[in-house]
């Protein structure tokens, strides 16, 4: 027997079988008849649907009726509701905001969006991991993509950037190949998201132009904390054109507010178990608080003569030019402070293009650049099916745009008037005549001054000036902290282990006796294998001067504001001493997120309080530090579980800073046998060093190579 119908759409009551009884559906649809249909549920061509709870039948145990449109043209919506996903950069997050001109800089760019201080340009970012599929976790270790549409007043700019400075490879040409090694491997189909394994390291190790790169790939930068605790590159070499067209060579770099942070591997691997929408949780709830991400804009801006006096070309974008060198001039900020109404329209439809660049900003001969001005529109059609995927709104222009390309599959435009040609003779321009070209004000390509460009032969050939793999490895390695080389000596030695083709991590090796000769021993060591000789290099590796920009560590400690700590409490805990704690953590910016072996309502002593997330659910590694307010009874009892004991563990394994109160301290933490130290603190002293981390500690709890 059928129940009566709820009323639809009320998520409180159970959605009945049948219709015909009772009948509210069809009464409540009936109501919006006429003019007023909004709220109503209609089919794809607007005719309301009456019941959306049962497909049309023939008798109430009869077979389905191919008459039911309703359910026919919603299942086959559903059917095809997947588009392919980004070959690479499939996995991502985005969000509206907007750039903010803080210098005006005309006599280098006449770029509209840098005309005038204070001027703002309305922007969606997209932040991503490269290898990984649209499913796949936040936190592998793995290059971010920093991907910036500024939907300026003279046409959409796409700066489509990396976390990182500088890329594997220097050629196009070589891109296949790369992405090919490191997704999962082709008669296997695994491992996903992750570059620890055979195939990446055969291609990488057979290409020394990767190697600065790898020491980047596996140093501290390539497991960021947040997306808003990372830097981003433009990556290439740009120019910036200006209007009396005299061109500057340029290089972008976002610089986050939120300072740069990194977790350590352990964490990042526990994470991804924990959360693995990690980055794309935290910077939801950022926006959704408020706490708006910012990021400086800067540029490093050099003339010819300069780059020429650089001891590497400035085309090789396997190089980067040391702050040291050419120092970053902040010229802009970025925040971002809307979340897409909806992923799929928004952030899953965004097609960013290199080649979407405005007046006053142009390319260079860069042949990494020149394959990317190629790629990204035609990895469109793939993806979004139609030339005009251009039309979808994230993708559009706000300024005016008007040309005479017309139709295509899902036009959705409709261009008025006779004239689909040019030149036409049908009127004025704007009219019936269609748009006509700006000879004054329309883009025109830098003509280049012929002192950096010998365009005389066509050759399949790389430079010379190309040819030094190893200089800016030597730089980057050397410039990390001790505990920075620890992590990255542990990281290939990590990422060799998987790797099963012995002659393979051999071959790795002995280009890493390139780099630095202490390095490779530890790698070797870590991987208890001899060392071999040293890979030829194509030109002599120099010992150039370190560069503190490029240590994570060096840059300080990070901030309380916009950084999460986990507060454990239970049964009885002192509702002041939580108060003092929450109180405390949110004037400096942060947030307390409460975590108790229960959720529900705990009587505490003073009061009563719900917990945010339970123990089990809530590990430390989901927090930048941790504090502890619990009673001897409860102390006892957590000391008897494992999630709670794990919970102290990892976070002193992570290096962070944990408040304890007396209990915690005479019942866990001395069962655990932490030592104390300068991150190990009673509750009183927490606030004041909440997020550091404690990198002295770290030799104590981890074997590092
Ligand atoms: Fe990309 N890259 N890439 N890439 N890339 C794509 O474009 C490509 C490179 C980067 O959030 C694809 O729309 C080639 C460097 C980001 O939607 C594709 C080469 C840098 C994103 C493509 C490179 C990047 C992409 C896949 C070698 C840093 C994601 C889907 C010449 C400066 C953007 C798509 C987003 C995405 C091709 C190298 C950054 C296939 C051929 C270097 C951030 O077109």
């Amino acid at each position: 027997m059928a129940t009566k119908n709820p009323k639809p759409g009320s998520s409180d009551q159970p959605i009945t079988l049948r219709r015909g009884e009772g009948g509210e559906p069809h009464q409540q649809a009936s109501r919006k008849r006429g003019d007023d249909r909004s709220g109503v549920l209609t089919t794809n061509h607007g005719v309301a649907v009456s019941d959306n709870q049962n497909s049309l039948k023939a008798g109430p145990r009869g077979p389905v009726l191919l008459e039911d449109f309703h359910l026919r043209e919603k299942i086959f919506h559903f059917d095809h509701e997947r588009i392919p996903e980004r070959i690479v950069h499939a996995r991502g997050s985005g969000a509206h905001g907007y750039f903010e001109c803080t210098e005006a800089i005309p006599e280098l760019s006449r770029a509209s969006l840098f005309a005038e201080k204070g001027k703002r340009t309305e922007v969606f970012t997209r932040f991503s991991t490269v290898a990984g599929s649209k499913g796949s976790k936040d936190t592998p270790r793995d290059v971010r993509g920093f991907a910036v549409k500024f939907y300026t007043d003279e046409g959409n700019w796409d700066l489509v950037g990396n976390n990182i400075p500088v890329f594997f490879i220097q050629d196009a040409i070589k891109f296949p190949d790369l992405i090919h090694a490191v997704k999962p491997e082709a008669d296997r189909m695994f491992p996903q998201a992750a570059s620890a394994h055979d195939t990446f390291w055969d291609f990488v190790s057979l290409l020394p132009e990767s190697t600065h790169m790898l020491t980047w790939l596996m140093s501290d930068f390539t497991l960021p904390r947040s997306y808003r605790t990372m830097q981003g590159f433009g990556v290439h070499t740009f120019r910036l054109v200006n209007a009396e067209g005299e061109s500057t060579f340029v290089k972008f770099h976002w610089r986050p507010r939120q300072g740069t942070q990194s977790t350590l591997w352990d964490e990042a691997v526990k994470i991804s178990g924990a959360d693995p929408d990690f980055h794309r949780r935290d910077l939801w709830e950022a926006i959704q608080a408020g706490d708006f991400p910012e990021w400086d804009f800067a540029i490093q801006a050099f003339d010819l003569e300069t780059a020429q006096s650089l001891p590497f070309d400035v085309l090789d974008a396997t190089k980067l030019i040391p702050e040291e060198l050419v120092p970053l001039r902040v010229i802009g900020r970025m925040v971002l402070d809307r979340w897409p109404d909806n992923f799929f329209a928004e952030t899953e439809q965004v097609a960013f293009l290199p080649h979407n660049v405005v007046p006053g900003i142009d390319f260079t001969n860069d042949p990494l650049l020149q394959g990317r001005l190629f790629s990204y529109l035609d990895t469109q059609k793939s993806r979004l099916g139609t030339t005009n995927f251009f039309q979808i709104p994230v993708n559009q222009p706000k300024c005016p745009f008007a040309n005479l390309n017309r139709d295509g599959m899902m036009q959705t435009q409709i261009p008025t008037g006779r004239a689909n040609y040019e030149p036409n003779s049908l009127g004025e321009a704007g009219e019936d005549a269609g748009p006509r070209e700006d000879p004054e004000g329309g883009f025109t390509s830098f003509r280049g001054t012929g002192e950096d460009n010998d365009a005389s032969e066509k050759l399949r050939i790389r430079p010379e000036s190309f040819a030094d793999h190893f200089s800016q490895a030597r730089m980057m390695f050397a410039s990390q902290t001790e505990i920075e080389q620890a992590h990255m000596a542990s990281a290939f030695v990590f990422e060799l282990s998987k790797v099963e083709l012995e002659h393979v991590r051999t071959r790795m090796l002995s280009q890493l006796r390139n780099v630095d000769e202490g390095l490779a021993q530890r790698v070797a060591d870590g991987l208890a294998m001899p060392l071999p000789k040293a890979a030829p290099a194509a030109a002599p590796t120099l010992d150039l001067d370190p560069s503190d920009k490029l240590s994570i560590v060096k840059q300080g400690d990070p901030p309380l504001k916009g950084r999460k700590v986990g507060v454990l409490f239970d049964e009885g805990s002192d509702k002041a001493a939580l108060d003092a704690l929450r109180e405390g953590i949110e004037e400096a910016g942060g947030t307390a997120f409460f975590v108790a072996p229960k959720v529900g309502e705990l009587k505490l002593k003073g009061g009563t309080m719900k917990a945010h997330g339970q123990l089990a659910g809530s590990p430390s590694v989901l927090f930048d530090a941790v504090a502890c307010a619990i009673m001897p009874e409860q102390a006892k009892k957590l000391a008897q579980d494992g999630a709670a004991l794990q919970w102290f563990m990892d976070a002193y394994g992570h290096c962070k800073t944990i408040g304890y109160c007396p209990a915690t301290k005479e019942f866990i933490l001395d069962k655990l046998d932490l030592a104390i130290d300068a991150g190990l603190v009673p509750n009183a002293e927490f606030l004041g060093i909440a997020p550091a981390r404690h990198w002295d500690r770290e030799p104590k709890v981890r074997l590092l190579a």
